[in-house]
């Protein structure tokens, strides 16, 4: 199988071992009045990579390949909540607090959902996680081990954030990461810039980073 164009190098896609991970498109994250806004974020420049991450996730459904979605959220009781978490900064509403998409960053409220236009199918991993990587405390390592995987392409938000810190854990435990680069956002441009840099530089040291259209054209070669 030929490798398809990425940075630093050219990424050696694997149709038979690779899966999607995308991360945490939640409306607590892209939607007014949640987890990101109570942070102090402005959330609007996150809605615009939906349909990008909805192509991502179609050329991985289409080459019948899975597709696993995480969420950060926490129990109602907040067990899982370190109060280091719960208690970081100035923020208005903070996690557990009822806003106006249910209590913020809680298990099954409105506002843990992912986004509908990107709602996972019945049958695909959803990891709910407490944390910002999506392998501390969850079960994902398991199902990776599981389903035989040993590549990943990471989507979702932050891309400095849980993105990043997701993609690092994976590279500590082997796999071969790469970044969907306009399937990522941050509300902050810069941080998103940097992000990719860090990822790439020193012939890829965390991973590589290619354009979904690369990605998903791989995907069906
Ligand atoms: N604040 C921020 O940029 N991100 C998070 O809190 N979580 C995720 O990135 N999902």
């Amino acid at each position: 199988m030929p490798a398809i164009e990425a940075t630093p190098f050219p990424f050696p896609l694997d149709r038979d071992v690779v899966a999607l991970v995308v991360i945490d498109m939640q409306r607590d994250f892209l939607e007014p009045g949640g987890f990101g806004a109570s942070l102090g974020n402005d959330v609007s420049r996150l809605e615009a990579i939906v349909p990008t991450v909805a192509a991502l996730i179609a050329g991985f459904r289409d080459a019948g390949r899975p597709v696993i979605h995480t969420r950060e959220c926490h129990a109602p009781d907040l067990s899982d909540c370190p109060p280091a978490k719960r208690l970081r900064g100035n923020a208005a509403l903070r996690i557990g607090d009822e806003g106006p998409m249910g209590r913020i960053l809680i298990r099954g409220e409105p506002g843990a959902d992912i986004v509908a236009a990107l709602a996972p199918l019945p049958g695909e991993l959803v990891i709910d996680k407490p944390g910002k990587g999506a392998f501390h405390a969850t079960r994902l390592g398991a199902e990776l081990e599981r389903l035989g995987i040993r590549q990943l392409v990471f989507a979702g938000v932050t891309t400095e954030v849980c993105v990043q810190t997701t993609m690092r854990e994976a590279n500590d435990r082997g796999y071969e990461c790469l970044l969907a680069e306009d399937a990522t956002e941050s509300y902050f441009p810069a941080f998103k810039q940097a992000a990719i840099e860090m990822i790439r530089a020193q012939g890829a040291i965390v991973g590589w980073v290619a354009p979904t259209a690369a990605v998903v054209s791989g995907l069906t070669a």
